[in-house]
């Protein structure tokens, strides 16, 4: 495994020289921000990241993410226009050494939680869903002002209804037919290139406000990787996308995506599943629902050789910032991470 660390680029408050004296940390994920869903990449802002994370000793080989934008997810005839552009990105990155892209087919909102900074009884914060709560942080229907940083903040309110209103009509057959128009055009692009392209799961795995998911189970996992059955047509494996359903066996599903070389990338992060939904949790097996130990060995015995991530971290020792992309919970989570592969890799070899 390689061990890899979220930096959003220059309006990152953690310097990178902070992620750089994390014990074995190797390489910074991050991606172009400045840029709009659907536009290509300035070279020089991509050799911009590059030289800035090289200069602190880290690599420069995975983008999270190269944002699909609407169009395409919703089928509209401006969709081949942003294809192109979005394979020239892929050229483009790779020309600049990049090796894995992440990236979702979650229509109109990224990663969604009811609350940021909840407070745990040691008196840490965390990210929460709560079923009860989702209608009122619904920014198509309510008055939330709630914004996650995976949310496409360059909308207003009534743009987003607009936009979201196009979905409702939606089946899910209808945005897996628009799924395998993007990959069959994308994936070879990305063999040319020598990339592995790698779908987050949808967060969380099931269809909110109304609007579609498909990215959520261990069947359609099966349905996504055949549509473009060859090894750059890849997933991110997320912990804590799928283990907020109790219906998805994570362990299972590291291992059999694993020996099948189609997990490029994989997010650690544990959550505790309650009735009413989830909280995000210390990466720590005995914090939360998800057994840690046993997903990083089904990796490990299943030849698993791509980039990890300590995922979404909580708000300790006094920590401000991005919710879920603080430094040290993320740093305790990548030592974590280290510990069970160090011990797994020992032991079992
Ligand atoms: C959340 C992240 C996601 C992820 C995208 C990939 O913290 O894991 O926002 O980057 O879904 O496109």
């Amino acid at each position: 495994m390689k061990l890899s660390f979220r930096w959003y680029g220059r309006e990152d408050s953690i310097p990178l020289q902070y992620i750089t004296q994390i014990p074995g940390m190797q390489t910074i994920v991050t991606a172009v921000y400045d840029v709009p869903a659907g536009e290509v990449w300035p070279r020089e802002s991509i050799a911009g990241l590059k030289a800035m994370v090289e200069a602190a000793g880290l690599s420069f080989e995975v983008i999270e993410s190269i944002p699909v934008h609407e169009d395409i997810k919703l089928g509209l005839d401006s969709r081949d226009r942003y294809i192109a552009n979005y394979c020239e990105n892929i050229r483009r990155v790779a020309e600049a050494g990049i090796r894995c892209i992440c990236y979702n087919f979650m229509p109109v909102f990224d990663w969604t939680r009811t609350e940021t900074e909840h407070v745990l009884p040691d008196g840490s914060t965390t990210l929460v869903y709560y079923e009860d709560e989702a209608s009122r942080v619904n920014p198509l229907d309510s008055d939330s002002d709630l914004t996650l940083p995976g949310w496409d903040a360059s909308y207003s309110r009534e743009e987003l209804r607009r936009v979201a209103a196009q979905y409702q009509q939606m089946s899910e057959e209808k945005l897996w037919e628009n799924l395998t128009y993007f990959l069959e055009r994308i994936i070879p692009v990305a063999v040319e290139c020598g990339v592995n392209m790698a779908i987050h799961e949808d967060d969380p795995c099931w269809s909110i406000f109304g609007l579609p998911r498909i990215i959520t189970c261990e069947e359609k996992l099966d349905r996504f990787l055949k549509i473009v059955d060859v090894p750059n047509n890849g997933i991110t494996l997320c912990t804590g996308s799928l283990g907020c359903s109790a219906r998805n066996d994570v362990v299972r599903m590291a291992a059999k995506y694993a020996a099948m070389g189609r997990i490029h990338f994989a997010h650690m992060r544990n959550v505790a599943l309650l009735s009413n939904g989830f909280e995000e949790r210390a990466h720590l097996s005995a914090c939360g629902s998800l057994d840690m130990y046993a997903i990083m060995k089904a990796l490990h015995d299943n030849g698993f050789n791509g980039y990890i991530r300590p995922d979404h971290g909580r708000m300790i020792w006094g920590e401000t910032g991005r919710p879920g992309y603080g430094l040290y919970d993320r740093a305790l989570g990548a030592a974590y991470l280290n510990g069970l592969w160090e011990a797994i890799s020992k032991f079992f070899n």
